[in-house]
C-alpha cells in the first residue's frame, strides 16, 4: 500500500458524512463479500437454534424449572453463540475487519445447512437473504427449518458516524424467532457497536450498551456488552440477566439466572442475580470448543445472476489481486447497470419487485395492528418501540418520539414456496 492511498483513506474518514458507500478505502481494507452474506451468521450453530424444540417435560422436572424457562435459556445460548460469527469472523479469516461490498437492490444470497446430527432430528435448514433496499441499505433474511417448523426472520440496516478514533454504528431492525410447533416466539434486538483500531490498521468490532430478548412466555433477557477494561478487562465481555418478565427486570435482584464471560470465548451461568464465578460455576457456552457449521452454497457457475457471489465475482477477483483500477472498473460496471435499471423503472413508473419480503407499514395496515401480530405483542411486553428507531430503543424513551415511520420488513413464505428461478 502506498502512503498516498493510506492518506486518502484517513482523509475520507475525516470527512465522513455518514454514507458508507462514500468511504473510499484502499484495496487491502476491502472484503470481497457483500453484506447480504452476513445473514448466514445467524445460524452457524443450527443445533442450538433448533434446540428448544427438543427440550422435554422430563428435562424440566429434572431441573425443577418451567419448560418455558429452559427454552428461554436455550434461545439465549443460541443468541450468544451467533456473536462470534457475526462480529469476529472477518478478523479470523481475513486478518481484520474489512469494508464489505455494498449490496445492490435485489441482490440475494442463499444456501443450506445440512443435518449433521447423528439422529437426523434437525433436518435441513435454509437461508434466504435479500437486499430489500439500497438507500438506505437494508438486508432482510429468513432461516427456515421445515422439519421442526421453526423460522428465524429479520432485517438489518445501520447508521454510522465517525468520532475521532472510532466508527460508531447503530443497528436498525430486529429478529423474530418462531417455534411454530411450540406456539412460542422471541423478539431479539441488535446491539450498537463501534469499530476500533482503524488508525492502527487493525479494525475490529466492539459491541456496546445492551440488547434484549423477549419471549412470548414472558421471560425477558437483558444482555449488556463491554469491551476491554469495563467489567472484566477482557475483550468481548457480556453479562446477561434473565427475568420472569420485563416488570421484574427493574430490580436486578429479581434475576432468575445470570450469565457472564466473553461471547467469543467462555461464559458461565449461575442462579440468581450474582455474577457467576468463572472457575466454580457451570459453563454456559464455550465458543472455542463449539465450532460453527458452514453454510453450503452452490458453486458460482450454477448461481443466478442476482446471487451475490456470482454478481460480484469480477470485483471480488480484482480485490484479491489488490488492483485499485480493476476494482474501480468492475464496480462501476455493476453500479452503472443498477443506475440504468432504476432509470427504466422511473420511466415505466414501476418499482423493483422484492422477492421474498414485504415492507409492512404498521401505521397504515390496521389489520396488522391487532392482538395477533408477534412483533407488536412482544414489543409491548418488553416496553420496546415499534417505530423505525435504532434497535432496542424503549417505548418511553425520548428517542422514540423523534420518528413517525413504522415500517418493517417481513418474510412471505409463500413467495419462496412459489419460487421458480432460485435453487438452494
Ligand atoms: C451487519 C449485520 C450483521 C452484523 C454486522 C457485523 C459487522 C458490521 C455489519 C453488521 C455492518 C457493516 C460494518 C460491519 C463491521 C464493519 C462494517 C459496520 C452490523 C463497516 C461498514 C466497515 C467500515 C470500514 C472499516 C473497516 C474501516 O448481522
Amino acid at each position: 500500500m502506498s502512503a498516498a492511498t493510506w492518506t486518502s483513506f484517513i482523509k475520507s474518514i475525516a470527512s465522513y458524512n455518514g454514507d458508507l458507500s462514500s468511504l473510499t478505502a484502499p484495496p487491502f481494507i476491502l472484503s470481497s463479500s457483500s453484506l447480504t452474506e452476513f445473514s448466514q451468521y445467524w445460524s452457524e450453530h443450527v443445533d442450538l437454534l433448533l434446540e428448544p424444540n427438543f427440550i422435554t417435560e422430563e428435562d424440566a422436572n429434572k431441573k425443577k424449572e418451567p419448560i418455558e424457562l429452559l427454552r428461554m435459556l436455550a434461545v439465549v445460548k443460541w443468541f450468544i453463540s451467533t456473536l462470534k460469527s457475526q462480529y469476529c469472523s472477518r478478523n479470523e479469516t481475513l486478518g481484520s475487519e474489512k469494508k464489505p461490498l455494498n449490496p445492490f437492490l435485489g441482490e440475494i444470497f442463499v444456501g443450506k445447512w445440512i443435518d449433521s446430527s447423528n439422529d437426523q432430528k434437525l433436518g435441513e435448514t435454509i437461508l434466504l437473504s435479500e437486499q430489500v433496499s439500497h438507500h438506505p441499505p437494508i438486508t432482510a433474511y429468513a432461516v427456515e427449518n421445515k422439519k421442526n417448523n421453526t423460522i428465524l426472520e429479520g432485517y438489518n440496516g445501520i447508521r454510522a458516524s465517525m468520532s475521532t478514533t472510532a466508527l460508531n454504528v447503530k443497528q436498525f431492525g430486529h429478529a423474530l424467532l418462531e417455534f411454530r410447533n411450540l406456539n412460542e416466539n422471541y423478539l431479539i434486538t441488535l446491539p450498537p457497536l463501534h469499530i476500533e483500531g482503524i488508525l492502527a490498521f487493525n479494525p475490529y468490532v466492539e459491541l456496546e450498551q445492551k440488547s434484549f430478548i423477549q419471549s412470548s412466555a414472558g421471560y425477558y433477557a437483558i444482555i449488556e456488552y463491554s469491551g476491554k477494561g469495563y467489567f472484566s478487562g477482557k475483550k468481548n465481555s457480556f453479562k446477561c440477566r434473565i427475568f420472569s418478565n420485563f416488570e421484574n427486570s427493574k430490580k436486578k435482584e429479581n434475576a432468575l439466572y445470570t450469565i457472564s464471560g466473553q461471547w467469543s470465548e467462555k461464559s458461565t451461568i449461575a442462579k440468581g442475580h450474582s455474577t457467576p464465578s468463572s472457575s466454580k460455576d457451570e459453563i454456559f457456552f464455550d465458543a472455542s470448543i463449539e465450532k460453527p457449521q458452514q453454510l453450503t452454497v452452490k458453486p458460482i457457475d450454477e448461481q443466478h445472476p442476482l446471487e451475490s457471489q456470482k454478481a460480484w465475482l469480477e470485483v471480488a477477483n480484482a480485490i484479491k489481486v489488490g488492483d485499485y483500477d480493476l476494482i474501480h472498473n468492475a464496480k462501476s460496471k455493476l453500479e452503472n447497470n443498477q443506475r440504468e435499471l432504476r432509470k427504466k423503472e422511473e420511466e415505466n413508473n414501476s418499482k423493483w419487485n422484492r422477492r421474498w419480503f414485504d415492507e409492512v407499514d404498521y401505521k397504515i395496515d390496521e389489520n396488522l395492528n391487532n392482538e395477533n401480530d408477534i412483533f407488536i405483542n412482544l414489543s409491548k411486553m418488553a416496553n420496546l418501540s415499534i417505530k423505525n428507531v435504532p434497535s432496542g430503543v424503549e417505548a418511553d424513551s425520548s428517542k422514540n418520539k423523534e420518528v413517525e415511520l413504522m415500517s418493517h420488513w417481513r418474510f412471505v413464505p409463500e413467495n419462496f414456496d412459489n419460487e421458480k428461478e432460485i435453487k438452494i
